[in-house]
């Protein structure tokens, strides 16, 4: 583990929100064990093991029923972690995988029969080398095939420059943590109007309201400053929003999040029972459990 890496929070409160039932936390990773599924050698940091057992104990602890697995970029496009942990969750989780261009079809369906449902593409600098764009459009037109869609994530400041790659995506898209909004702005600045615009611009553009942890400035347990803008996205696009813990919270500086205080967060961000259905359980399982 880096030396200023901070773990993730060893007891979370139990959350006075009672999650409907069947609710998904549908942004979390799982990290290791690193002596049996060890890191990437090109990862830009190295976090403390956060393995599956303790996943999915805190799913049950937090009153969720279902986990979205998302490969962190400390693996790499190794993914063998997230198949193993796919396979012993007993169905309660799905995957979203990192791919190179290199990667066969074969090996594709294996990831599909794993749980898998997507790919990740990462534009933070600060957690990758960069990929040229049309390496990742042609993995996104390789993926279409198996009805999977693309985890994108970067920064509020990236989107302009990343319009014209979105739109030529052929698969529905899913975006990490609402675009990173610098929350100190407001939801009225043009940065954030751009990414609503973004959201109206496609039918099928899905927004993750997570990790208000990392983009809050007024901080712990309430997050005040991100609500608003979660608020809006859940209300504004009700059928094309999901929430996640994000556990184990890789690299934040500031402190570890109580996971219970994410999930006291979501009346705060969805207010009415619907909207909770749709953000916690009708919105993720569309997406992950299409069949069901
Ligand atoms: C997150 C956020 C971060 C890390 C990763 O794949 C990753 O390593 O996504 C981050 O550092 O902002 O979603 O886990």
């Amino acid at each position: 583990m880096d030396a200023a890496y901070i773990p993730f929070h060893p007891a979370p409160r139990k959350p006075a929100f009672h999650p409907p039932a069947g609710a998904i936390d549908a942004h979390c990773h799982v990290f290791g064990p690193a002596a049996i599924f060890p890191f990437a050698p090109e990862r830009k940091y190295t976090p403390c093991d956060a393995p599956k057992e303790g996943l999915f104990a805190l799913r049950d602890f937090l009153g969720l029923s279902r986990n979205v697995i998302v490969q962190a970029t400390c693996h790499g496009n190794d993914n063998r972690a997230l198949v193993d942990a796919l396979g012993a969750s007993g169905g309660l989780a799905r995957g979203v995988a990192s791919v190179g261009v290199d990667v066969t079809d074969d090996e594709l369906d294996a990831l599909h029969v794993a749980g898998v449902r997507g790919v990740r593409f990462n534009f933070l600098k600060r957690l990758v080398d960069s990929t040229p764009k049309d390496v990742f459009l042609a993995i996104a037109n390789r993926i279409a095939r198996l009805g999977w869609h693309v985890v994108v994530y970067f920064e509020a400041q990236d989107l302009p420059d990343l319009r014209p790659f979105l739109r030529m995506i052929p698969t529905p898209i899913v975006i990490d943590h609402m675009g990173r909004p610098d929350v100190s702005k407001g939801v009225n600045n043009p940065d954030f109007q751009d990414f609503l615009a973004l959201m109206r611009s496609r039918d099928d553009i899905f927004c993750k309201v997570s990790c208000p942890e990392r983009l809050s400035k007024t901080g712990p347990d309430g997050y005040d400053d991100v609500v608003p803008f979660a608020r809006l996205i859940v209300e504004t696009f009700p059928a094309r929003v999901l929430w996640g813990t994000d556990w184990p919270h890789p690299n934040m500086t500031t402190h570890a999040p109580d996971d219970g205080a994410l999930v006291d967060m979501i009346p705060r961000i969805a207010p009415t029972p619907q909207l909770q259905e749709q953000l916690l359980v009708t919105n993720p399982m569309q997406l992950y459990w299409p069949e069901a």
